[in-house]
């Protein structure tokens, strides 16, 4: 009997079972929301069905609704109506669930009267992560399984608990292992008929919930304060979880709806399920084709066992992907694997691997100082010193050393890839990987696509991005690439600010008010100065014309002050503490630097700081665009949000941009222009067009 193309019900035994199957994640959208309901309704009026069974086909349980609905108008029924008409059931409903079972997909499962699932599934509600709160009951019903506080910890993290943990704390009833979330349903349906199971509905259930202490709220209200202040929908997930402890089920659920109707219409929302598309849209480059075919990576080398190196050698091994790790001094090499080992000692010290996971992955990592060592390898990432010099060298012998076909990508991020890839005789094979520091745990690598790189390499590469977890995004060759060369812009409105009278912590309090998790002299610090003091002071010994006359920042390397490594940069910090703390010493400095260049500091305002910063930023973006070094918007804004943590609930620096409006941006820029000058300031033509014809940027 069909109830529609995403749902289906039929009967097995005395068990009718209620099959959802819309791929590629039984997304809980209308097609699925109507078929549940008309499933159910043929299952309660199927006089041999004594107990239902809902489950999915393919890869997942419901892993949420359906994402690309928000925004429009919701058609009838609605989940929460869903919903009810399940809880309300006449026949127990028994949810089988393998997968992820997430957001409005666990409120159904919620909403049954069993839940088994089988081992390996994930369950949470991650709607905070789109800047929402579980809209469909979850708030009122995961309360009432697992305990208030458990229940806030779920919905405010949004990280999912996995099978076992879901049946230790209530939220499962059993974990089956074996077979088809299908074959487990039933077993469980016939163990509930047989063995008289409570199938009490969850909101009916009281006892976790009666006599929740308020301080409960209270503390969660304060933590928040404290950690999150500029965010929405966690204020109101304290809220909602409130109400179905102080409101009998019906008055929590209109209160949830609310609160979920509010998160629904923040712009947050929209920045959030930006950034969520974002991510996986970038993995689609336009004009490559789906179907391209690829390489198979099954072993990989990597050049220079220094912190980068290192780094990308544990990206690898810790996809399962075994490494050559070379070097060509033993000794550097030694450092650098020792290095990798007290990483992964630390992680597992975490409790986040074991013992013989370190293990594991140390051992796919194999040392050697022979370039013959590479030979076999089907992928080669260098990541030497950044000279040109080094690198040229380093690809003639690997072009000399290694099998064809092997793909070899240069980390460097300075550096043409063009003119690396034409030391080789196969410049289609050579692209760049641009990995960020720490390189195993940022998630962002800018794939630099070269003029003459094979279009099967690169989708081979963008494929790979994926297995070991990295968002890969494709760029084209200029100096910097896409996220350092917006980056070097704001870094020299930052500097320009300092030097005119604004203080390093003002800059840095506008930009983490503005959502960054650090300002940019804070990043600074952590980068260390010492890095682009010693570029910058080799090329005025090489008495290079454009290299900068030396800065205030300059003055804090010369003084030992690198950075948070030395206790000291553009900040001091306490003995194991990553507190900056501002400190007269660089107030000093500063102050003699700006009587150097005769300049008498003015009061800039917060407003100016914001402007110069970001929209700088906004400007040289677009020029990436015009130039065609990112192919979308939607690329520049992933760099931004998993490179540099530009704010996700501002949904990345075009989107962000759109939402600011790009008149006020434009004229801001052509004030700029004409007040300061510089070619930083000089107006993209593309953004003036966007903003004279009043269409957005970033869609
Ligand atoms: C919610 O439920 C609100 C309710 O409380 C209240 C309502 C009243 N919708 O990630 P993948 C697409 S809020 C639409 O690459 P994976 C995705 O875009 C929702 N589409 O696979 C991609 O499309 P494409 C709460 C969705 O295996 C394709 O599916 N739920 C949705 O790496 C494959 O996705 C969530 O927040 C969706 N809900 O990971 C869960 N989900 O191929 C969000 C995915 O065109 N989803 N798509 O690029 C996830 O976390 C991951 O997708 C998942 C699979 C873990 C499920």
């Amino acid at each position: 009997m069909q109830q529609n193309q995403q749902v289906h019900y039929a009967r097995s035994g005395r068990v009718g079972v209620i099959t959802v199957d819309y791929p590629p994640v039984n997304a809980v959208g209308h097609g699925v929301r109507s078929g549940l309901l008309a499933a159910l309704e043929t299952g309660l009026a199927d006089a041999d069905a004594d107990i239902l069974l809902l489950t999915c086909a393919g890869r997942t349980f419901m892993a949420g609704a359906d994402i690309r609905e928000f925004g429009k108008p919701a058609a009838p029924p609605t989940l929460p109506e869903v919903i009810a008409r399940f809880d309300a059931s006449a026949k127990p409903i028994v949810a089988a669930i393998h997968g992820t079972a997430l957001g409005g997909g666990l409120e159904v499962a919620l909403a049954c009267h069993v839940r088994v699932a089988l081992r390996g599934a994930k369950l949470g509600l991650p709607e905070v992560k789109l800047g929402l709160l579980p809209g469909a009951g979850g708030t009122q019903r995961l309360p009432r399984l697992v305990g208030p506080a458990k229940a806030l910890d779920m919905i405010l993290s949004g990280d999912p608990v996995s099978a076992e943990e879901a049946l230790a704390l209530g939220l499962v009833d059993a974990v089956e292992d074996g077979g088809s979330a299908l074959e487990a349903g039933l077993r469980v349906a016939g163990r509930v008929l047989a063995e008289g199971w409570s199938t009490r509905p969850v909101s009916a259930r009281n006892d976790r919930i009666a006599g929740t202490d308020p301080a409960l709220f209270a503390q969660r209200r304060a933590d928040l304060a404290r950690r999150l202040p500029h965010l929405f929908s966690p204020h109101r997930i304290v809220d909602a979880v409130e109400a179905a402890v102080t409101l009998p089920f019906a008055e929590g659920t209109a209160r949830e709806r609310a609160l979920f109707l509010q998160c629904m219409e923040s712009p947050q929302r929209a920045g959030l399920i930006h950034a969520f598309f974002a991510e996986r849209e970038v993995a689609k480059v336009p004009g490559l084709p789906a179907d391209t075919a690829t390489r198979d990576v099954r072993s990989v080398g990597v050049v220079g066992a220094g912190t980068m190196g290192g780094g990308i050698a544990m990206c690898f091994a810790n996809a399962g992907i075994p490494v050559v790790l070379l070097d060509s001094a033993a000794e550097s090499l030694d450092r650098g694997v020792a290095a990798i080992r007290r990483n992964y000692e630390a992680t597992a010290r975490k409790g986040r691997l074991t013992a013989a996971q370190v293990e594991e992955r140390m051992a796919l990592i194999r040392p050697a100082v022979s370039y013959a060592d590479l030979a076999d390898a089907d992928l080669v990432v260098e990541a030497a010193f950044e000279s040109m010099e080094v690198k040229r060298t380093i690809f003639q012998t690997l072009d000399r050393t290694c099998k064809p076909g092997t793909i070899l990508a240069t980390n460097t991020s300075t550096l043409d890839v063009d003119a690396i890839a034409a030391a080789t005789g196969r410049p289609q094979d050579v692209l760049g990987m641009h990995f960020f520091s720490p390189a195993n745990v940022m998630r962002l690598l800018e794939v630099v696509r070269g003029a003459k790189t094979a279009d099967g390499v690169l989708a081979t590469v963008m494929g790979l991005a994926r297995r070991i977890g990295k968002v890969g995004v494709a760029v084209g060759v200029c100096y910097g690439f896409v996220g350092n060369r917006i980056l070097h812009q704001r870094g020299r409105e930052a500097m320009a600010l300092v030097e005119e009278g604004a203080s390093p912590a003002q800059v840095d309090r506008v930009l983490t008010e503005f959502g960054f998790p650090l300002g940019h002299f804070s990043m600074t610090d952590l980068a260390g100065i010492d890095v682009g003091w010693r570029i910058r002071e080799e090329r005025r010994k090489a008495g290079d014309p454009e290299a900068q006359a030396p800065n205030w920042l300059d003055a804090l390397a010369e003084r030992g002050r690198y950075g948070q490594k030395t206790g000291a940069g553009v900040y001091r910090y306490e003995p194991g503490s990553r507190t900056p703390i501002p400190d007269l010493e660089v107030d000093a400095v500063i102050a003699e630097d700006r009587r150097r260049r005769g300049v008498t500091p003015r009061p800039v305002s917060d407003e100016e700081v914001r402007e110069r910063c970001l929209y700088v930023m906004v400007n040289e973006a677009a020029k990436i665009l015009e130039e065609g070094i990112a192919a979308r918007p939607v690329d520049i804004d992933a760099i931004w949000l998993h490179g540099y943590g530009f704010p996700a609930h501002r949904g990345g620096l075009l989107f962000w941009a759109d939402q600011e409006g790009l008149g006020k941006i434009v004229a801001a820029v052509e004030r700029y222009d004409r007040d300061i000058g510089g070619p930083q300031w000089r107006p993209s033509a593309l953004l003036q067009q966007c903003a004279a014809h009043g269409r957005p940027i970033a869609c």
